[in-house]
């Protein structure tokens, strides 16, 4: 594990990075490292030449815009895109884990707050949900208050995500049981403050809104006095209004059921045409017309599901984790992680389901696209009634759909701790370095887990790279764990800062040295490829040329102990593509 410092303890200053010395050491030999490998490597120039020519130096890459969510904001909402894939473009931090600066948001939390901070359209700013029913303006990338509001009296929690629409509204609602309820709101971001110019009545809210492509705004939460559903809501010019509702559905065998929501809606792929959604007491998922709130599918899960959200990969599989059963779980039938298709006659359909023997599954997922259509699935398992809490990785391999005689085309990759167990709801986040991002439910740990494929043993593949306890960097004195619950987990700036709403009552923008910055110049581009390139080819050279650098470090980027043209094609995916 990397030894984590603390930095920037300054109030909310930005601190001065010291990594650009790097390259300051051994300038002399640097030169002549450079005249040798070119006149040694024609074959690797050349590959390298073909290496960069598949780069998209692009720094500033957002999310495809199939619903009205931003599409120039580089985190709109829950998990990022409207498909709630947690994807992140971007390389990781690999070490020197700091924090940047932090911001004090409000009293430290006692119960839960679960909100993640999403971006504005021109990512100068982020909003960010609290307690007192609070949405908080943050300047980006300074990290300083530009402004709060609250809705109604302020006597609930804004648990949800925001979601930022095309046109830059901010729409977020509370979780509130003092009437009258803080409802669902529009706000509107002014400069030096944010106006609530749209309310619609609303109980209690939990799931992150999207936006579909028609520009309805869906919100799964309880009404006043119309139950639990999700609420599609048209916001004109003189705010918003109830368009349609959807999957008020009870468990048949429980009447004072009421099928409560708690999972963000993820929008299909090709258009956005359907909703995906689950809930817990009628342990439902739903496929939902997003133009009129049809249901067009209803499939029974086997347990409870409040929070199990719903992510949606690029050729359209829906995937869904499941809870528990409180007073008798079942491993064998219960905390399945289920895939949901479309069969030959276009009928949704699960596809199969895996047990994963880790208690509730009642948190997010992370997609992650591998070669040959394969998907890999991220779970958290938050571990009720179990010993742990869990990050789990999971194979879906289409091709194996239908397969005669039949294998499960979901398959256990690998398995790591993430602390103890509490009943929260983690969302882990991947970048395209396989590197997770994932917040232990119980021990307030931000972990960071690397993904190494090339191991064999299969207990060494769910690397912990790093991890932070928010106890060691807390601006609270004395702050520590207790029975806290949230945020969902970290969000990822478009510079590769790691964002945690945390429990103390401050948001922390923590930074650090970034995998596969080889030269540790802050940024990883198609300089760094080359570099790993030649370092693949003669490491011996690259520790003369950078004597501060750990390239098995920064640049084991499959974590197999050793660089290889492996690295450098993982390195290389990472930066390409949008
Ligand atoms: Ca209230
Ligand atoms: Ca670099
Ligand atoms: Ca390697």
């Amino acid at each position: 594990m990397v030894p984590v410092r603390t930095r920037g303890t300054d109030g909310g200053a930005p601190v001065a990075q010291n990594h650009l010395t790097v390259r300051v050491k051994g300038r002399s030999r640097e030169r002549m490292a450079v005249t040798n490998a070119a006149a040694r490597s024609t074959a690797a120039r050349g590959r390298a030449v073909i290496l960069v020519g598949l780069l998209v130096l692009a720094p500033f890459v957002v999310p495809p815009a199939e619903g009205q969510v931003s599409g120039t904001s580089w985190w709109p909402k829950f998990q990022r895109d409207v498909h709630n894939r947690g994807a992140v473009p971007l390389a990781s931090l690999a070490t020197d884990v700091h924090v940047r600066w932090q911001l004090h948001l409000s009293a430290p939390i006692v119960g839960e707050n679960y909100s993640t901070p999403v971006f504005s359209p021109d990512n100068r700013t982020l909003y960010v949900g609290g307690s007192a029913s609070t949405l908080s303006a943050v300047a980006w990338p300074e990290g300083v208050l530009r402004w709060q509001t609250t809705l109604g009296d302020a006597t609930g929690v804004i648990h949800m995500s925001p979601v930022v629409g095309i046109d830059g509204a901010i729409y977020a609602g509370s979780w509130d049981a003092v009437i009258p309820y803080d409802g669902f709101a529009r706000i509107r971001d002014i400069g030096a403050s944010g106006t609530v110019d749209g309310a619609f009545a609303m109980r209690r809210a939990l799931a992150g809104p999207t936006i579909t492509s028609s520009g309805l705004v869906v919100v799964g939460g309880q009404h006043p006095t119309d139950g639990w559903r999700y609420y599609a809501l048209e916001s004109g010019a003189s705010g918003l209004s109830l368009n349609w509702t959807a999957a008020l559905l009870a468990n048949p065998s429980d009447p004072a059921s009421t099928g409560r929501i708690g999972a963000a809606p993820a929008l299909s792929v090709g258009g956005g045409t359907a909703i995906f959604g689950s809930s817990d007491q009628n342990r439902t998922f739903w496929r939902i017309s997003a133009t009129d709130g049809a249901e067009e599918a209803r499939i029974a899960m086997g347990a409870y599901c409040f929070s199990g959200t719903p992510a949606v990969s690029s050729d359209g599989y829906v995937f869904v984790g499941e809870g528990q059963d409180f007073a008798a779980p079942s491993d064998s039938n219960e905390g399945r992680l289920h895939v949901f298709g479309v069969d030959a006659q276009g009928v949704t359909v699960r596809v199969s389901a895996l047990a994963l023997g880790s208690g509730h599954l009642n948190g997010g997922l992370a997609l992650r696209e591998l070669p040959a259509g394969r998907t890999r699935v991220y779970v958290a398992a938050n571990g009720n009634g179990k010993a742990t809490a869990k990050l789990i990785a999971v194979d879906f391999d289409p091709a194996l759909v239908g397969s005669d005689p039949p294998v499960n085309p979901l398959s256990t990759r690998w398995e790591t701790p993430i602390g103890g167990s509490a009943f929260a709801y983690p969302h882990p986040v991947v970048g395209r370095d396989g590197v997770v991002y994932v917040i232990g439910p119980a021990n307030h740990t931000l972990y960071a887990v690397r993904d190494t494929d090339a191991h064999a043993d299969a207990a060494a593949r769910g690397e912990v790279l790093w991890s932070m306890r928010l106890a060691d960097i807390s601006a609270v004195a004395g702050w520590a764990v207790a029975s806290q619950r949230g945020p969902w987990g970290a969000v990822v700036g478009p510079d590769g800062r790691v964002l945690w709403n945390a429990p103390d009552g401050y948001l922390y923008a923590l930074d650090g040295w970034r995998l596969g910055d080889l030269d540790g110049d802050g940024d990883v581009d198609a300089a760094d490829v080359l570099l790993l390139e030649g370092a693949a080819d003669d490491s011996e050279e690259f520790a003369i040329r950078f004597p501060e650098v750990d390239l098995m470090v920064v640049g084991d980027l499959d974590g197999d102990g050793e660089i290889t043209v492996s690295d450098v094609e993982r390195l290389a995916a990472t930066l390409a593509g949008p």
